[in-house]
């Protein structure tokens, strides 16, 4: 088996899904999109009046309009704190008031806007806010008033974020204001984003950014656990230097401004002994000096650690083996930590912790020992049934309180891309099941690596944690890259257009779903008008949102992604321009734009992440589309031209990464195929030659230096022309490169290797070569160094004969056809720029050759009239320039 990262080896065991156990809800809620009474909400989402985001449960127009006049009142009330009067006095300011000014009582003329005073709803007629959960609101505009009315002061706060989402951007006073009554609560008591990835942790700018980001969002916790920050794991039980302690005092200090929970996580797994005094003290005075500096939560992920290998005697000694074993260790740590820190330190919230079983609801001994050891109020965070859960439903989340017998918060791992770095995770939240969020105790994604890129996803996710009744992914996405493009409508779409490319994921399986409709909307029409506007604004929009994007850090994280994709709009478009000269006959334009593609693809390719390890990874867009409609256009091109193309190749396995099956076909020993499993008997590997060929040669290259094992260890080659009828051509037995010469004659289209026996190792191909047969070609100037006489009609423009000097008096190139048949046109297609003159000619019956035309730029098409011939050939004049040949099409 080839082994894996740890991190991904961790992959989910089947689930025993157990139903019961539900974690207490909290207060009771009424259902979302209704009102206290039932009576179904207008949705508050009209043109100039941006939507409150995250959806509210329940909002009501009004009648009764409100004026912003030239002085506005505020007036603090008992949930009002000073983050929220100086939202709602910048929103104020923002929506035309010239002054605006706090005072003990409303004012007898002018608007009076009441933070955090639930009395002053009754004006307004509406429900105060004791009923609601905690971070609850009632917002109420009308009655000639604002009320702002918390559950408590970030019920208040988020009601004062609601209410910038709803005043207009005004420069004078006047504008009316629509009466409006909001109640709203969260569907989850904590929701949010736990920085836990490996790679580059986010700046400190980043991270301060990004708490201003969760505020307005209603966001209320941040986890503070990047994996490689040395003093969270390595270097745990050492003091922070004083400048980095500096930076933590003022993330938690913007945290409380924002009302969000910061949160430290410390993880020892790595070095602790388990049992000892001084580890459980490190613990606790590292904490303390955490505590100093103002956090008041605190987390212990004991993630990818072995728990089978201990760091000290001692704790074998006190606990034994096995997971069991590890289980009564770390709880007993754990239960120090809450006994000796959390309990004595009056504010400090409920401890967190990550089991090293994070990735499953399977029962074990491991989890059996927390659940019934480990303090009955410390919450555990799930990652659901996976490390990477493409679904998550409510049964899971039973299930998980059921077996870890503790509160569950999620440790959701999207928009996470540490393990798929060459990746932009842009689409939304999804295949989250309504009813989550009220079974948990709250929510935390672990983001990309990219922290600004992060916040596409991140706004769905404060979307669904807050109301997941209302919450429909493809609407939240859209709100998103509205809210991200600032109200321009330009640098929406070319948003929408970005994050499309860069939409799928385990989370979101379909790849850039917008320009995939795109694609198939072309081919079934023909019609490239269309197609031709939206590439053209793919190409377009990195400059446009380089030049237009309000967050510049979105453009800094995203630099190697916007240069792909405008680079992949290029190739896509001369692509399509190709098949549309070639539908109109255009022979010699198609032919020139088919020579552009390689190089504009390479380009394409050529896009760099650099991780922290220095190492550089060629990133990924519209992969599956934009390449797969350069192929698909090629094939066209190929189809018209009349020519088999180059071989593709398929099998029954699944791909391991980016190792895919065409690596096998390109010519490069150093790529490769990898399956993500060991075959079974029957399984395949197939090269399609396109049509029916002369076979020859058979190069089967398996394994890998480090993978040497990686190979079918049993199998036959096999050959058909129909891909239901296979013969043999040999069988193979425990070696990993296997060659075989099919017999003279022998005609196919596919030759497939086929396990004949199961195994348990995966398989690599390094190269699967088919040597063709037909299409002889003969002659002189002998080919260069690195090139064939045969690519010059081997049904492959891509590939090219290049001889190794100029031509001499009376040598040719030529071109057996089999059999003497009718030859309607021969086309001759050379690189651009290609020098050489030849005559064109035609073998008849009785062996002689005919001139039917004259070999002139890199396109030639000559009309043969559909004379017999067995073979045609280039006659060359002598001259210094090598002939290059990309291919002799002999249409009938
Ligand atoms: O998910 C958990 C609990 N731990 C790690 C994360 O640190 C990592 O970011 C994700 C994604 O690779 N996988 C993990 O296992």
């Amino acid at each position: 088996m080839t082994p894996r990262p740890p991190r991904l080896t961790a992959l989910a065991a089947a689930a025993t899904l157990l139903v019961g156990g539900l974690l207490a809800a909290g207060p009771s809620v009424q259902a979302a999109g209704t009102t206290g009474t039932g009576t179904p909400v207008k949705a508050q989402d009209g043109p100039g009046t941006p939507a409150i985001t995250p959806t509210p449960q329940s909002v009501k127009s009004r009648s009764d309009r409100i004026t912003i006049t030239p002085t506005v009142t505020v007036v603090a009330g008992e949930t009002a704190d000073e983050s929220a009067l100086a939202v709602v006095e910048k929103a104020l300011e923002q929506a035309g008031a010239r002054r605006v000014v706090r005072s003990a009582r409303a004012s007898a003329s002018g608007l009076t806007v009441h933070v955090g005073d639930a009395g002053a709803l009754a004006a307004q007629k509406l429900e105060g806010p004791s009923a609601l959960p905690a971070d609850g609101y009632v917002l109420g505009i009308g009655a000639d008033r604002i009320v702002l009315a918390g559950k408590d002061t970030t019920g208040t706060y988020y009601a004062a974020q609601s209410l910038r989402q709803v005043l207009p951007h005004r420069k004078r006073p006047g504008a009316r204001v629509g009466g409006l009554a909001v109640r709203d609560w969260p569907g989850t008591a904590l929701r949010g984003v736990i920085e836990g990835f490996y790679g580059t942790p986010w700046s400190h700018k980043a991270r301060l950014d990004q708490l201003d980001y969760y505020g307005e969002h209603k966001m209320n916790i941040y986890v503070y656990s990047p994996k490689d920050d040395a003093y969270l794991r390595e270097k745990w039980r050492d003091a922070y230097p004083a400048d980095q302690l500096a930076q933590i005092k003022d993330l938690t200090d913007r945290a409380v401004r924002r009302h969000v929970e910061f949160t430290y996580a410390l993880s020892p797994g790595l070095s602790v002994c388990y049992s000892s005094d001084e580890d459980a003290k490190a613990l606790v005075d590292k904490f303390q000096t955490i505590w100093d500096i103002g956090v008041r939560t605190f987390a212990v992920p004991l993630d990818d650690i072995s728990y089978t290998d201990w760091n000290c005697d001692a704790d074998k000694a006190k606990w034994g083996t096995g997971g069991g074993a590890a289980g009564a260790a770390q709880a007993y740590l754990l239960n120090r930590v809450n006994k000796e820190f959390i309990a004595t330190h009056p504010g400090a919230q409920p401890l967190q912790m990550v089991p090293t079983e994070y990735y499953n609801v399977s029962e074990s001994a491991y989890k059996a020992a927390l659940s019934e050891q480990l303090d009955p109020d410390v919450l555990v965070e799930w990652t659901g049934v996976g490390v990477v859960a493409p679904t998550m439903t409510v049964t899971q989340a039973d299930a998980a309180r059921k077996v870890f017998g503790h509160p569950i918060l999620t440790w959701d791992n999207y928009p996470v891309n540490d393990y798929a770095t060459d990746r932009l995770l842009l689409g939304p939240f999804n295949g989250r099941e309504k009813g989550l969020p009220g079974r948990l105790a709250g929510i935390t994604a672990n983001p990309m690596i990219q922290p600004y890129a992060s916040k596409l996803s991140l706004y769905t996710v404060a979307d669904y944690s807050w109301n997941d009744a209302a919450y429909d992914p493809r609407t939240s996405w859209g709100k998103g890259l509205k809210e991200y493009a600032g109200g321009d409508a330009r640098t929406e779409q070319a948003l929408r257009a970005f994050a499309d490319v860069n939409y799928s994921s385990a989370l979101n399986t379909d790849k850039a779903p917008e320009l995939a409709a795109e694609f198939a909307r072309y081919w079934k029409s023909g019609d490239s008008k269309r197609l031709t506007s939206v590439l053209r604004n793919l190409g377009a929009a990195p400059a446009r949102l380089r030049a237009g994007l309000p967050d510049r850090g979105f453009v800094e994280d995203s630099g190697p992604w916007l240069d792909a994709t405008e680079s992949w709009a290029t190739a896509s478009r001369t692509a399509l321009r190709m098949v549309d000269a070639a539908r109109a006959g255009n022979g010699a334009q198609a032919w020139e734009l088919r020579q552009q593609l390689p190089a504009q693809v390479e380009r394409a390719k050529s896009f760099v992440y650099t991780g922290l390890d220095g190492r550089k990874v060629p990133v990924h867009v519209g992969d599956g589309m934009l390449d797969a409609f350069v192929e698909a256009a090629t094939a066209e091109h190929d189809r018209i031209l009349g020519v088999s193309g180059r071989p593709t190749a398929s099998t029954s396995l699944g791909t391991y990464q980016d190792n895919t099956a065409a690596r096998m076909l390109d010519g490069d020993d150093s790529t490769y195929f990898w399956s993500d499993g060991a075959p079974a008997a029957d399984d395949q590997l197939t090269v399609d030659l396109g049509e029916s060929r002369g076979i020859g040669d058979i190069t089967l290259a398996m394994g890998k230096p480090g993978s040497t094992d990686d190979y079918l260890h049993e199998g036959v080659l096999e050959y058909s022309a129909d891909g239901k009828n296979w013969q043999q051509l040999t069988a193979f037995s425990g070696k990993p490169d296997v060659t075989t010469t099919a017999l003279a004659g022998t005609k196919a289209r596919y030759v497939r290797a086929r396990a004949t026996a199961g195994q348990t190792s995966w398989v690599v191909v390094r190269e699967f070569h088919v040597a063709t047969t037909d299409g002889a070609v003969t002659g002189n100037p002998p080919a260069a160094t690195g090139s064939a006489l045969s690519s010059a009609a081997d049904g492959d423009p891509g590939t090219v004969y290049r001889a190794a000097r100029g031509p001499r008096d009376g040598e040719f190139l030529e071109v057996g056809l089999g059999a003497a048949r009718a030859v309607g046109s021969v086309t001759v297609l050379r690189p651009a720029g290609a020098k050489g003159a030849a005559d064109i000619q035609l073998r008849n019956a009785d062996g002689d050759w005919r001139t039917v035309g004259r070999l002139g730029g890199s396109y030639t098409d000559v009309d043969a009239h559909g004379r017999t011939a067995d073979a045609v050939r280039l006659a060359w004049r002598e001259g210094a320039t090598a002939p290059e040949i990309a291919e002799v099409v002999v249409a009938k």
